[in-house]
């Protein structure tokens, strides 16, 4: 179900568990503003997850909220995931999914990464 993007954070969202390790992943690359690990479900070869380590439920208070730190720190960090999976190159897409009609279904911010194949025109 998708989710209120001005909804108070929610200690007990999966990516919230994840950060925690209370909740196993493939990680791909951490560091102290990231945690980037491939997508239970992927929908292209390669589809990594990017999310912040601060508490931030969606883009929306993401960007109102977060420090400059904090978002460098993000922003950097999907960059360096997606160089360091040699996705320059051949390209790579960035997607965010952001309250109900973006279709948001984990309250905790996270950046997809689609790669590995010419992925077309952008769906609706
Ligand atoms: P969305 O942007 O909130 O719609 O995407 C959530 C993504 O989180 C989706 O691609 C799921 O496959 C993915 N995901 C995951 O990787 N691990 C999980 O335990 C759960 C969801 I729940």
């Amino acid at each position: 179900m998708a989710i209120n993007p001005t909804e108070p954070y929610d200690d007990e969202n999966i990516f919230a568990k994840i950060l925690r390790g209370e909740i196993p992943n493939k990680t791909v690359y951490e560091d102290d503003h990231v945690l980037a690990f491939h997508d239970i479900n992927p929908q292209a070869p390669h589809h990594i997850l990017v999310i912040p380590k601060g508490k931030y439920v969606s883009w929306d208070d993401f960007s109102a909220k977060a420090s400059e730190v904090e978002i460098a720190g993000f922003v950097r960090g999907v960059g360096h995931v997606a160089r360091e999976a040699g996705m320059v190159e051949p390209g790579y897409r960035l997607l965010a999914n952001i309250g109900h009609d973006g279709h948001q279904e984990v309250p905790h911010l996270h950046v997809h990464i689609f790669a590995g194949k010419p992925l077309g025109p952008m769906l609706m």
